[in-house]
This record gives C-alpha cells, sequence and structure tokens, in this order.
C-alpha cells in the first residue's frame, strides 16, 4: 500500500541526526523526530473516527507541532484544510458548513466559539496553541508512533484550500496527491534545493507560498528551515549568515530595503531569493541587486495550480517578468472573449494546464466547469503575454481582486458586507497602489440622504465579519460611482481617481 505524497517525503527523509526545523526559540526538530511526532498524531486523529478523505480544517497559529498536524493528516489519507488564522467567526462558520470536516483543530482561546458552530455541522473540535500544546497533542503523547500510512493514490484528495470568488463566496480548491508531489519536485530541481540548504521560512503556513512551495519543497529536498512565527526583519538578517535560501512575498523585499543592516556583507551566505504571490515591481528587483548582489528570482502560482512559471536558476531572472512554464506545465494566452489561442508578443488571458491543476472546487461542479476550457486548460483569470525569449509577462488581472502583501482580497465580499450597513446605497472596493503592501483596500462609499455614517464607524462594522487585511485601509464617500453605459461600476476611474492616496503611507 502506497501513500503517494507522504512515502516520497519519507524517502527524502535523512536518517541520523539531520535537522528539519530550527525555531527562533531555540527548538530544533530533527527528520526522524517530524516522523516520529506525526506518526503519533496521525495515531491520534485516526482514533478521533478521522477516516481517508475526512477533511481535517486547522486555524492554528504557526509552530513546528502545526507542521506535524499537517504532515499527519497527509499519513491518515484526511484532507488538510488550513485557514488563516485573520479569519472572524463569521468566516469560519462558512468554511465548516461548507466543507463539513470530521475535525476542527484551533487555537485553546477559540474552543468555546468554535465549538458552537463545530456542533451544528457534527465536527469535533480539539486545540493546538503556538507552543504546540493544546488537547490534540496531549492525545498524541499516548500513542505510538508507528501508524500504518494510509494507502493514497495520487489522484486522491491531500488539501482544500479556499479562494475567495468574484460573487463573494469563497471556493475551496482541492489538491491532490500528485498535484502537490509533481510541483515539490519540480521546484526542487528548477531552483536547485538539496539537503545542504537552509531556508527562512517567515510566510504563514495556511496559503500555497508557505505551505507547499517552502514547506514541501524542503520536504522533498530533506533540507532545513527556520521557522519563523512571522515576518521580522531584524531576526530575518540575523539569520541570513547560517541560512542558503529565502522565499517571500514582495512586500518582504520592500521591507527588507528599508532596513540599514541589508548589504552585500549580511547576504554572503545566501544562494537564492525568490519572491511571489504578487507583482515585484521592477523597482524593487533593481534595488535589492544592486544593494545586495542578488538577483530576486521571481515565480507565479495560484491556489489553484500551485507554481505555473519561474524564472531560470542559471539564465537570466527578468525583472517585471514570472520566467518559464515549469517542465510538464503549459501556459497559453488565449482571446478572454472567445478562448481563441493568441500569438507571442499578444496579450489575453493566461490558461494552464499540468500536473500541478487542481481537481476542481468542492461541491461546485458548475463553478469548476465553467474555469477549465473545453480541452482542459484552467482559465487564470491574470492576463499576460509570451515574449519572444518565452519569458511569460503578467500585464494585469482580468478577475476584480486586488492583492494586499500577498493576501488576495475579492472587492465582492467586501463591498457585499459594506452593502449591509445601515444607510449605505452602494460601495465599490477597489486595491489602490500601497508602498508597502503594494495594493491598498480601499472602499469607496454612496450613502443616503442623511445617513451620517463616518470612515471610523464603517471600519468598526467591518471587524467582527471580515478579517483584518480584508478591511479597507481608507473609506472615501462620494456622491456617485462612476458607470459606463451599460450600468457597470468603473473601477479604473476610481483607482486613477485615488492613485495617490497610500504616497506617502509605509
Ligand atoms: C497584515 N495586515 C495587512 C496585511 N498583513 N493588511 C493588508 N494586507 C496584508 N497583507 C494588517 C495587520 O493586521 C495590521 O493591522 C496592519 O495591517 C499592519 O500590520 P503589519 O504588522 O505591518 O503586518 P505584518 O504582520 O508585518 O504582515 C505583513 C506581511 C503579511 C506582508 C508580512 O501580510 C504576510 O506574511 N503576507 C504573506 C501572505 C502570503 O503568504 N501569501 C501567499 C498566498 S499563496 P492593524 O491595523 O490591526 O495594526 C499565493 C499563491 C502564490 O498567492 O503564488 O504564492
Ligand atoms: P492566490 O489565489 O492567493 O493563490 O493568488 C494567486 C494570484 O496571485 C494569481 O492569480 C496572480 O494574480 C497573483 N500572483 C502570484 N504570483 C504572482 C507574480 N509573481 N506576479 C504577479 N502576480 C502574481
Amino acid at each position: 500500500m502506497s501513500n503517494h505524497l507522504f512515502d516520497a517525503i519519507r524517502a527524502s527523509a535523512p536518517s541520523g541526526d539531520a535537522t528539519f526545523i530550527e525555531t527562533a526559540g531555540g527548538q530544533r526538530l530533527t527528520y526522524q523526530d517530524a516522523l516520529r511526532l506525526s506518526g503519533q498524531l496521525a495515531s491520534a486523529i485516526d482514533a478521533l473516527g478521522v477516516r481517508p478523505g475526512d477533511r481535517v480544517a486547522v486555524q492554528v497559529e504557526k509552530s513546528p507541532q502545526a507542521l506535524m498536524l499537517y504532515l499527519a493528516c497527509l499519513r491518515c489519507g484526511a484532507v488538510y484544510l488550513p485557514l488563516n488564522t485573520a479569519y472572524t467567526l463569521a468566516e469560519l462558520d462558512y468554511f465548516i458548513g461548507d466543507a463539513e470536516p470530521k475535525l476542527v483543530v484551533v487555537s485553546p482561546k477559540m474552543r468555546a466559539d468554535v465549538q458552537t458552530i463545530a456542533e451544528r455541522y457534527g465536527a469535533i473540535v480539539e486545540t493546538l496553541d503556538a507552543n504546540g500544546e493544546g488537547s490534540l497533542t496531549d492525545l498524541a503523547r499516548e500513542e505510538e508512533a508507528d501508524f500504518i500510512d494510509a494507502a493514497r493514490a495520487p489522484d486522491d484528495l491531500a488539501a482544500i484550500l479556499y479562494t475567495s470568488g468574484t460573487t463573494g463566496r469563497s471556493k475551496g480548491a482541492m489538491l491532490t496527491h500528485d498535484n502537490l508531489l509533481s510541483n515539490a519536485l519540480s521546484l526542487r530541481e528548477y531552483w536547485r534545493v538539496t539537503s545542504a540548504d537552509r531556508l527562512i521560512h517567515a510566510l504563514p503556513i495556511f496559503h500555497t507560498h508557505g505551505l507547499f512551495v517552502a514547506t514541501n519543497v524542503t520536504l522533498v529536498a530533506g533540507a532545513s528551515m527556520f521557522l519563523l512565527p512571522k515576518f521580522d526583519p531584524d531576526e530575518i538578517l540575523s539569520l541570513m549568515p547560517r541560512a542558503t535560501l529565502m522565499m517571500g512575498v514582495p512586500t518582504f523585499y520592500v521591507r527588507l530595503l528599508q532596513h540599514p543592516g541589508l548589504s552585500r556583507e549580511t547576504v554572503a551566505n545566501m544562494r537564492l531569493f525568490i519572491s511571489g504571490s504578487a507583482p515585484l515591481l521592477t523597482e524593487t528587483h533593481v534595488s535589492f541587486r544592486q544593494r545586495t548582489g542578488h538577483a530576486i528570482l521571481e515565480r507565479y502560482g495560484m491556489t489553484e495550480t500551485n507554481m505555473n512559471t519561474s524564472n531560470p536558476y542559471d539564465g537570466e531572472r527578468r525583472a517585471g517578468t514570472v520566467g518559464f512554464p515549469l517542465p510538464g506545465v503549459t501556459v497559453r494566452i488565449a482571446d478572454p472573449a472567445t478562448g481563441t489561442p493568441l500569438a507571442a508578443g499578444e496579450t489575453g488571458m493566461i490558461e494552464i494546464k499540468g500536473p500541478n491543476v487542481f481537481k476542481g472546487y468542492w461541491r461546485m461542479p458548475e463553478k469548476t466547469a465553467a474555469e477549465f476550457t473545453q480541452d482542459g486548460y484552467f482559465i487564470s483569470g491574470d492576463l499576460g503575454k509570451i515574449d519572444a525569449d518565452g519569458y511569460v509577462h503578467i500585464v494585469g488581472r482580468g478577475k476584480d481582486l486586488v492583492i494586499s502583501g500577498g493576501y488576495n482580497i475579492y472587492p465582492k465580499e467586501v463591498e457585499n458586507e459594506i452593502d449591509l450597513l445601515e444607510g449605505v446605497v452602494e460601495s465599490a472596493v477597489i486595491g489602490v497602489a500601497h508602498p508597502d503592501f503594494g495594493e491598498g483596500v480601499t472602499a469607496v462609499v454612496v450613502l443616503a440622504r442623511g445617513a451620517s455614517l463616518d470612515e471610523k464607524a464603517v471600519l468598526d462594522a467591518l471587524q467582527s465579519r471580515l478579517a483584518r487585511y480584508k478591511q479597507p485601509k481608507r473609506v472615501i464617500f462620494t456622491e456617485e460611482l462612476p458607470r459606463n453605459t451599460m450600468g457597470k461600476v468603473q473601477k479604473n476611474l476610481l483607482r486613477d481617481q485615488f492613485k495617490d492616496l497610500y504616497k506617502n503611507a509605509s
């Protein structure tokens, strides 16, 4: 019996005393510790009645134990469902109701509130805190480590990651064992990651970037990582002399450049800096190169597809591009209106096919069908072109989406919440250039005559409804929204009108 993804992870695990994780607090976990701990956790989850195919929803702080829980889910064949720690109870209610997990793991302080939600959907609740303690750890301590891994075929689900949608309703992207394994192996080769590498891991572990790209690649390379609770430039710079690799969103690089400690000497031991999840400005790429001598390697991915393209390791890493399709991945550009493939150099919809592309949206067959072409390409929603040298450029978005500090925010979801407020006639949420986050979520609101809402009242009302990063950085009131002759709000005009709103923000 084989377990497609975990067998590969096990086979790559170095024997002996080789490190897998080091934390800022001085905790060190070897690969052999990871096999033992994930085995105990898998036994505990199994004893709770979780069977292959059952979902395990996890909203916990970043810790080595949280990664053990991910591995444990793979091992018992459960479908791992990580949730952003910023999600509010209202948001959690939706995810638990939609995914119907057998088990929900949350921080101890959330237990009582989540229990009320979970009971309605028949889920069990266990806890895990930032120090790796909690009821789940207590259960695992009682278990043996020699768990027999569940059989999982390449096409079986390994994870569901929720991604918001243009209608405001989040969709669960179903990722299979082979989606994750094929991408991890491909990236390991493309970026030349080996057991000698030490990764600075400062990303959250509930999204593709920190969970799959950073963690799975480290695992299949038998490499090690410094697992940091969050992005802290002082800490990162102090680790660089002992590290070789960093993965980050563009905001990481913008903030590192603001730090006087970033220099050629500090990065002397570093082999590679990788950026993704949002566009890296050419000016950031150029400044980083001038300061450190390193050309940041930019790559392009999505929750639904893992990584699609990457700038080369050896060849020219071109600023403003996301490089070439990864081996086995096909990228084409099509006319967004007709779907007809376009010639090199022309701008259109980026479409993707390959072993990396997800299986579909959880319990949304129609939505899934609508986002694939008849010949099986995933319609990314990103607009781009492929230049004469084969480099892919992302030039815009066909979907109404804001990316702030690497997090996606679908305006519709925020507009829906604002429109519910007493005194609001309508709203338009846009992304406006922001020096730190790339784009700042901005709400433009039309009030009813005589309504007395102000910016603070709108923001206060959103506190318990939307995760912090989705909440607008500014709310602007206007008499009416600009519309075209079809009645559609012209967000491009609003973006232009407010383009300098965050000019001096940091
Ligand atoms: C935090 N805040 C944000 C924010 N992150 N607001 C907007 N956008 C964000 N990304 C809020 C905080 O709650 C806080 O609110 C205020 O903004 C300032 O916070 P901060 O201390 O400056 O933020 P910090 O904790 O340092 O976080 C910033 C960050 C973080 C950029 C380090 O957001 C981050 O780690 N982003 C990475 C996201 C990621 O992993 N994306 C990958 C998705 S996968 P206040 O007002 O309460 O103080 C994907 C596919 C692919 O896209 O290709 O990889
Ligand atoms: P998510 O749904 O959170 O996985 O975000 C995926 C989206 O992030 C993509 O569809 C792109 O719009 C964007 N993205 C990821 N990497 C890059 C990049 N290197 N440059 C520009 N946009 C990117």
